[in-house]
């Protein structure tokens, strides 16, 4: 069987994503895509011989398109999301959910209103495979209980638009959700440090930040999000246990010796580092809403992410420690 999708927003993601559906799923096809950019949307419509729309509300309403998979500006998904829910379509949404809890929460009521679960949010590490080996030997009590998480974001660089804030509701966020994920227990509290500015960052820009959060339970959290590594995309997270540590595996590339040095690459960006998550997320979405739905990552998980994004920047900005406050989760998302 297979299902046909819409893509909104042609940019990097977008374009990656199209490419994903079409040269690597055997389940789904892209009938159209949407861009507000409608030069770039045009050429990528041409490319794959699909439909083109300059506005993705018209992509969402289009008939043949089943699914929807929202990819454009953070500030736009929350209004693509709605119009799907009440197109009655299935949604996949790029993180960040929304640009605000009370943005995602909005979502979160109109997805229980809608009856059934139309929403999964790309957290994509959810299907990277060092994360889940991650979690399932945390699950299998061989270190004990996790005392501490030691994390860090690092890209190689950053785009002129970047900012401050998107440090945590762009590129932290992807932490704040997979941390909660690996010890199945919501946060009590955040803060976020500063550091001695690298000169390569843009003048102004807060780069690198540390975001410190601590779980119901006590778990210390550090995450290191850099934006300015000046090497590579570098993700690494270990885990202290009551008896051991467990670290996230690098990607495996080979490891070579030459030269009298012994090395081994590391990216430059997500896309290849997370490219195997990113094509078992979408297999396996496309898989889960054919069938009875979907199972990853779930609007409240987006919604908690951005409860969690917002009340560390406010703790950054009032340079102070803030409890993190969230709603008990509804039966819905049980
Ligand atoms: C980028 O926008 C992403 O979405 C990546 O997943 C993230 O790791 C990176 O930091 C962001 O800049």
């Amino acid at each position: 069987m297979v299902t046909k999708l819409g893509v909104i927003g042609c940019g990097a993601i977008g374009r990656d994503h199209i490419r994903r559906i079409t040269e690597v799923l055997t389940n789904g096809e892209v009938v159209a895509c949407a861009d507000i950019f409608a030069e770039n949307g045009k050429k990528v419509a041409e490319q794959y011989g699909i439909r083109f729309y300059q506005d993705g509300m018209d992509l969402i309403q289009d008939p043949e398109v089943e699914a929807v998979v929202v990819c454009s500006n953070d500030d736009s998904h929350a209004k693509f999301v709605l119009a799907s829910i009440a197109a009655g379509k299935q949604v996949l949404c790029e993180k960040p959910l929304g640009t605000s809890a009370e943005e995602c929460r909005t979502i979160v009521d109109a997805e229980m209103a809608a009856g059934k679960r139309l929403i999964q949010v790309g957290f994509m590490r959810h299907y990277d495979r060092g994360y889940v080996a991650l979690k399932k030997a945390i699950e299998s009590g061989a270190i004990g209980a996790p005392l501490m998480i030691h994390a860090c974001h690092r890209n190689m660089s950053h785009v002129p638009s970047h900012t401050s804030d998107m440090t945590i509701k762009n590129s932290g966020i992807h932490e704040i959700d997979v941390l909660r994920w690996l010890l199945d227990e919501d946060y009590a509290s955040g803060q976020v440090l500063t550091v001695k500015q690298n000169r390569n960052a843009a003048a102004g820009l807060l780069d690198p930040q540390i975001m410190l959060l601590e779980t119901k339970s006590g778990v210390r959290i550090d995450v290191e999000v850099n934006m300015s590594s000046g090497y590579g995309y570098d993700i690494q997270c270990e885990v202290v246990g009551e008896k051991g540590t467990i670290r996230l595996p690098d990607p495996s590339t080979i490891h070579m010796r030459a030269n009298c040095q012994s090395s081994y690459e590391i990216y430059s960006d997500w896309s290849q580092r997370f490219i195997e998550a990113y094509d078992t997320e979408f297999r396996e979405w496309v898989d889960s809403i054919q069938k009875d739905g979907p199972h990853g990552p779930s609007a409240w998980d987006g919604f908690l992410a951005c409860v969690t994004a917002d009340t560390l920047i406010k703790a950054r900005n009032e340079k102070r420690i803030l409890p993190i406050t969230v709603p008990e989760r509804p039966a819905f998302y049980k």
